[in-house]
């Protein structure tokens, strides 16, 4: 199963790896890719989906933002 975001703040490759290694962090969730062009962050998590906000909470601490 998977969920999809629009994330701001992805400048360059380092980036969807920084927002990536945030997403991988929350519990439940088994697999992140992030794509600065398009602004985007696809989840794929393992059982129950995880919170929208605590999602929007890891990636807001890594420095960027998600609009839900
Ligand atoms: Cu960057």
């Amino acid at each position: 199963m998977q969920k999809n975001y629009q994330v701001a703040g992805m400048f360059c490759a380092g980036c969807e790896r920084a927002v990536e290694a945030a997403a991988l962090k929350i519990p439940g969730v088994v697999k992140a890719q992030a794509d600065h062009k398009a602004q985007t962050l696809k989840i794929e998590f393992s059982l129950e989906p995880p919170d929208d906000e605590e999602v929007k909470h890891a990636i807001e601490n890594a420095g960027f933002s998600l609009s839900l």
